[in-house]
């Protein structure tokens, strides 16, 4: 609600409904894969929630996705709740579910304030505001002290022209004007944030899941013990965080880790920061706290192969680490040189020998059809995938996502906000030079089968689901719900994404 319209009467209403919008509206004809892939709760919304309430307010979060909820099923359950304030967290291949939302929810509560962040928000404030007029606040970058702000402010009847980090529509008696304030500074100090508020998710640990065979044993629960990344490969978003790294004390990282085993129950946490091994000091501090406490759970984090050494492979594997994902991207020095990843594929191959040598898993992070892309780059990609001790490799279609530098060098400045619902990387929207969409698609799926039917591969996922049988259970699930999706097919015409991405095109 823009500054110049008088906000609701609120009362003792201070009840605030944090939104992931429903994954199903968002990636049409996958909806099979979530039985599959990572069903983790916004850790965002987590910390929103926990500062909010600090500051007196009652949040609650809809975790749509996860309970399969539909639109209307979460425009419903708002209603019932009806809040002083909706919170919506938006990826960019959510804008649309989410306005569809807000509009909802505009109608059937029109004095409720509606407030978007997240990573698209933190890229694309601007425009999105201008577009989805259902949208009335925009948070941008991290938002725990820009939504106490704002949520305050509104509470008083008091302006918000000076709240950082907020963009918004201002309504003008003959045309609106949008109004964008600078960027909220950046909050060094980790460890004054309140612990994520995991006790508002309904059926936590339960029914947050993440990927098959990407955990040994749940429950599992993600924390992102830094902020940041110094790095600034080309198709990466890093809008939100920004380049200037933050973290907890080890310290606050191990309390995190200890609250979330002896309250939940929790067994293997996910670190979803960036760079989790950004400082080899606090790295080691940690490990040594939870070797020396004798915690015992297992843990998984990201890393880059030019930031790991062998001594500290190890003393991660003794402290719990299970697997690291590295951004490997391509097995061509040349792709990754356009991608400014500056990360040789020699050094890949090193830094992965270590960490299997630490008896840690690599998951390898691929990614296909980047602009440059070429048959023998896809050629490279594959020799290499199968020369290094890989198990695991995840290979995303290349999106330009909002927010990477390599968005606006192609799209320029003119911006398709129509493409935004199909940036899941499971679409490409985009194709290099030489190839149409149609013939990246065919090389996406031969560079998967070369690698999945490596006689290593069944071998060490046999050894995976004797050792964890849950794993097989959920495979077991999968493999009908797919086997479902198909037959629909089948009978009734193609319902893939894949018919639908090869449409695409941009001129
Ligand atoms: C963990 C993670 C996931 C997890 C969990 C996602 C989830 N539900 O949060 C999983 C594996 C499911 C996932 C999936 C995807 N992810 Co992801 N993911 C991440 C990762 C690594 C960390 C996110 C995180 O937890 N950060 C920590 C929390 C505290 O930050 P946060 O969620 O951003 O929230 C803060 C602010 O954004 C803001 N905020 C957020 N929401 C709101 C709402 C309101 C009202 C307000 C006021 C503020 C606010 O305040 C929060 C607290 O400071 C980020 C990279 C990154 N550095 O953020 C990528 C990232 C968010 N993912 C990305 C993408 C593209 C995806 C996918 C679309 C595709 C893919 N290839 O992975 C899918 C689809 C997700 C979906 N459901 O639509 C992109 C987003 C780019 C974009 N513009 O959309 C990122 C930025 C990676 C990148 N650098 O490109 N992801
Ligand atoms: S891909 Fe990884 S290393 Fe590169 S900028 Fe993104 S988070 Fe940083």
């Amino acid at each position: 609600m823009p500054a110049e319209r008088q906000p609701a009467q609120k009362g003792h209403n201070k009840r605030i409904v944090l939104v992931t919008p429903p994954y199903e509206r968002i990636a049409q004809g996958y909806e099979f894969i979530k039985h599959i892939t990572n069903q983790a709760p916004s850790l965002g919304l987590l910390h929103l929630a926990a500062e909010v309430r600090e500051h007196g307010f009652e949040p609650s979060i809809i975790e749509s996705d996860i309970f399969d909820m539909t639109i209307e099923e979460v425009v419903a359950e708002i209603v019932r709740i009806r809040p002083a304030y909706v919170g919506i967290t938006l990826f960019t291949v959510g804008v649309w579910c989410g306005a569809e939302i807000a509009r909802k929810i505009k109608f059937a509560l029109p004095d409720t304030p509606i407030i978007v962040g997240g990573p698209h928000i933190s890229s694309m404030a601007s425009e999105t505001m201008q577009r989805f007029r259902e949208f009335d606040y925009a948070v941008v970058g991290e938002g725990e002290e820009i939504l106490v702000n704002l949520l305050q402010r509104l509470e008083n009847n008091e302006p918000v022209d000076d709240v950082t980090g907020l963009v918004y529509m201002k309504r003008g008696e003959l045309t609106d004007s949008l109004h964008e304030a600078p960027r909220h500074p950046i909050d060094k100090d980790m460890d004054r944030l309140p612990m994520p508020a995991w006790d508002l998710l309904p059926e936590f640990p339960a029914a947050y899941r993440p990927a098959l065979y990407d955990f040994p044993s749940g429950p599992v629960a993600s924390i992102a013990a830094s902020r940041g990344c110094p790095f600034h490969c080309k198709f990466c978003d890093t809008s939100t965080f920004g380049a200037a790294v933050r973290a907890y004390s080890a310290q606050r990282v191990y309390e995190i880790m200890l609250h979330l085993h002896t309250t939940y129950g929790i067994r293997h946490i996910m670190f979803v920061d960036d760079l989790f091994t950004a400082s080899r000091k606090r790295t080691t501090e940690l490990c040594r706290l939870i070797i020396d406490n004798g915690l015992k759970m297992t843990w998984s984090c990201a890393s880059r192969v030019d930031v790991v050494k062998p001594d500290l492979l190890h003393l991660m594997k003794e402290a719990g680490c299970w697997e690291i994902s590295f951004g490997l991207e391509s097995g061509s020095d040349e792709l990754l040189k356009k991608m400014d990843k500056s990360a040789a594929v020699e050094r890949s191959r090193e830094a992965l020998q270590w960490t299997h040598d630490a008896g840690i898993r690599s998951k390898g992070l691929f990614m296909l059809g980047y602009p440059g892309e070429t048959a023998e780059t896809i050629a490279a990609t594959k020799a290499f995938v199968k020369s290094v001790p890989l198990t695991i490799m995840n290979l995303t279609k290349f999106t330009p996502y909002p927010g990477s530098p390599i968005y606006r060098s192609l799209y320029g400045t003119n911006i398709r906000e129509d493409h935004w619902q199909k940036m899941n990387g499971m679409n490409f929207l985009w194709a290099p030079d030489g190839m149409t969409i149609e013939e990246v698609d065919a090389q996406y799926k031969k560079v998967l089968m070369s690698f999945y039917t490596q006689a290593k591969i069944p071998w060490y996922y046999t050894r995976f689901t004797l050792r964890h049988p849950a794993h097989f259970l959920r495979l077991l699930n999968f493999a009908w719900v797919f086997g479902m999706h198909k037959l629909r097919a089948l009978l009734g015409g193609s319902n893939s994404a894949y018919s639908d991405a090869a449409k695409v095109e941009l001129d």
